[in-house]
């Protein structure tokens, strides 16, 4: 049997990567063999154009040459390392897949969301994540969260831009509820962690019943 494919998502600061350790964790504890992975990145060529884009030395990129190289990272990564590791039974926790290319690129820098949705089908057609946590809190509270690092390629965009980028992801959960499950990020790490948990619990019954 195949491993499990859930993947974490949300506006900057919001606590993806902090909730990703947590979910690995639980796995773990739970016996559960994972791989974690990022994107962008994930791969040697993925870390490239992650530091590519995010220094922010190239001058303007239009939305699709964003997004381009986001599913051209994407096509290697998943060559490389999603498939692989779930066709041996790992389940893979992902920072981050498809869903950001729509509410990055199609939301915040307005690229058509038909042309990306064609694009994801091209890219992992029949592969969908499992489970996907959508942390979810207001623009700002994430940006302060973040607010003593210099701020990368996205970081530097403007309020209405990031809230874009969080109607758009608010509108995937709407259309995928199954799929996408809302957990609201702004309390105290211990109460998110809590909310974190009951769904993957939820989601062990689902999937290993
Ligand atoms: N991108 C990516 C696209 O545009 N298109 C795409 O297709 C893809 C895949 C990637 C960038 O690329 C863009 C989106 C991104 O801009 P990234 O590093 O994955 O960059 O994304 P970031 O959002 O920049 O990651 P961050 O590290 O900034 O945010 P996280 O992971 O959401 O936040 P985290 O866990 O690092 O936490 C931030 C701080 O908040 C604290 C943590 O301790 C940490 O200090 N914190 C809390 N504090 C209080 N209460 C809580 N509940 C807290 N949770 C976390």
């Amino acid at each position: 049997m195949r491993g499990a494919f859930i993947t974490l998502e949300g506006t900057e600061g919001v606590g993806k990567t902090t909730c990703l350790d947590f979910v690995r964790e639980s796995l773990s504890a739970a016996d559960i063999p994972t791989v974690v992975t990022r994107e962008p990145g994930g791969t040697e060529l993925g870390e490239k154009i992650r530091n590519w884009i995010l220094e922010g030395n190239h001058g303007e990129l239009s939305a699709e040459t964003e997004t381009l190289l986001m599913f051209a990272a994407r096509a290697f990564h998943l060559d490389e390392v999603i498939r692989p590791a779930l066709a041996a039974g790992r389940w893979v926790i992902c920072d981050r897949f498809s869903d950001a290319t729509v509410a990055y690129q199609g939301g915040g820098r307005r690229a058509d969301k038909g042309w990306i949705k064609s694009l994801r089908a091209a890219v992992h057609a029949g592969l969908e994540p499992d489970l996907t946590l959508l942390l979810d809190a207001p623009v700002e509270v994430g940006l302060h969260r973040i607010r003593a690092r210099a701020p990368d390629h996205f970081e530097r965009e403007n309020r209405d831009f990031f809230a874009r980028v969080r109607a758009a992801y608010l509108e995937l959960a709407r259309d995928e509820p199954h799929r996408i499950k809302v957990i609201d990020a702004a309390p105290s790490l211990t109460e998110v962690n809590s909310r974190v948990s009951a769904h993957v619990t939820a989601f062990l019954g689902r999937f290993c019943p």
